[in-house]
């Protein structure tokens, strides 16, 4: 658990087209401690956090080290949601909330389609979010009472999503008497 009292650390994670920076913008509009929405995919292009750009997949190689040491200060300071789809390189001791974010494999192919991803790289993020890989890579990287599973599917989701997990972070504020 981070240390600080300034704000949470919550990370929203969940294979791509799941939701994430839908829910992140929501939550950082919305919540009642200040958060700021860190796009960590988007940090790695513009920051040049990355070995190389791999054509046939369209992705990045991220540097590991680069990406830690530039989150490093913003996770020790607090309040922010770090929207990505993987989770476990973030430090264990980073994490207040781990948000995993499940959708339909079916619907899930169609978002990517909309996004233009080459083929296979809609088959394979149809085949993580089938065998569930962001899910057990979160449970196995952080307690499981900080993990949770939420169904991101239709609008009536986002909105319960959102709901719960400011009622999280008004325990949290709670919690340390804000
Ligand atoms: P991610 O950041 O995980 O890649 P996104 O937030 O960009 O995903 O969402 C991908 C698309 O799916 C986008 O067009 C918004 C839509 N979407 C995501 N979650 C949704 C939900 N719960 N209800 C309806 N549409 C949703």
């Amino acid at each position: 658990m981070s240390s600080s009292n300034k704000g949470p650390v919550i990370i929203i994670t969940g294979t791509p087209g799941t939701g994430k920076t839908t829910h992140a913008e929501l939550l950082a509009q919305e919540s009642p401690v200040p958060l700021k929405h860190i796009n960590v995919g988007e940090m790695v292009k513009q920051k040049n956090l990355y070995e190389a750009f791999d054509e046939e997949w369209q992705s990045y190689t991220v540097d590991e080290d680069k990406l830690l040491d530039e989150l490093e200060p913003l996770a020790s300071a607090g309040g922010i949601i770090l929207d990505w789809h993987t989770c476990e390189i973030f430090p264990e001791r980073w994490a207040d909330l781990v948000v995993v974010l499940r959708c339909d494999h079916t619907k899930l192919w169609d978002r990517l389609e909309k996004r233009n991803y080459p083929l296979k790289k809609i088959q394979e993020n149809n085949e993580a979010e089938i065998m569930e890989v962001v899910l057990d890579e979160a449970r196995s990287s952080y307690p499981q009472e900080i993990v949770v599973e939420l169904q991101s599917e239709r609008t009536e989701d986002l909105e319960s999503n959102i709901q719960r997990i400011m009622q999280w972070i008004e325990a949290w504020k709670e919690d340390r008497d804000l």
